[in-house]
């Protein structure tokens, strides 16, 4: 099985939780997108009715609007459902990574406004902790000063052996969020100690306005392996 069929397994399978009547937050990325494609599939074969959807990207709600999901926003719909997303790091406790796909402030603001919130992610996503992977945890910041804000949380993981990078598009240029805001990616060499102290620190630096570690929110995670489908509870 290829990684996206496994994306696409998870995705169906969270979708099974949905149920006609609900509001549901519509996660962002590859894996999240075979999600909102079963539930305009599942709408259209009129198998799920009565749905309102709130996209955590802009690119969430063009491929929504292209389906035929009925679309609302957070101050419309405070309290939803259900959320299904992706993931870029899953640890044992189900603390996440995400944002390696720039809309993590949109989806922390849906996803913490959640009865509950499903993640999808292949079997490649299981870290054994935050940061594990080598690969970015990425911080939200406002563009003004953007290399001082870098350059703090930076030495904030200084004993991890932190490198701090400002987040480029493909022609070489700053990339920019959904929110008008920049990415400085961290690139971690050992773990966090305590994730709720770094993630307190992180939001203490002026001109970091989100990142990218969801401690303690997912309530369930779909995990899709070459052997077949692991459902994790909190
Ligand atoms: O950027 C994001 O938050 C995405 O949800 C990411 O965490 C997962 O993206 P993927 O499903 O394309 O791997």
């Amino acid at each position: 099985l290829t990684q996206d069929e496994l994306k696409r397994i998870a995705a169906y399978k969270a979708v099974e939780f949905v149920e006609s009547g609900m509001v549901l937050g519509l996660g962002t990325g590859s894996t999240a997108k075979h999600a909102v494609d079963r539930i305009g599939e599942l709408l259209r074969q009129g198998k799920l009715s009565n749905i309102v959807g709130i996209p955590t990207s802009k690119k969430t709600e063009e491929q929504a609007l292209s389906l035929g999901i009925p679309l609302a926003d957070l101050d419309s719909h405070p309290t939803i459902d259900l959320a299904i997303d992706g993931a870029d790091e899953v640890d044992p406790h189900l603390n996440l990574v995400k944002g390696r796909g720039g809309s993590l402030l949109r989806e922390k603001m849906v996803e913490g406004a959640c009865k509950k919130f499903i993640v999808i992610v292949d079997e490649s996503k299981l870290v054994k902790y935050v940061g594990g992977s080598g690969l970015a945890m990425p911080v939200e910041v406002v563009p003004i000063w953007w290399a001082t804000t870098a350059r703090k949380l930076q030495s904030l993981f200084e004993e991890s052996g932190c490198v701090a990078k400002l987040r480029k598009d493909s022609k070489g240029e700053p990339f920019v969020t959904d929110n008008g805001n920049y990415v400085i990616d961290l690139y971690l060499k050992k773990e966090i100690g305590d994730l709720q102290v770094a993630s307190d620190a992180m939001l203490r630096i002026t001109g970091v306005v989100e990142h990218g570690m969801f401690l303690d929110m997912a309530t369930t995670v779909i995990v899709a392996g070459e052997l077949g489908i692991t459902i994790k509870h909190k």
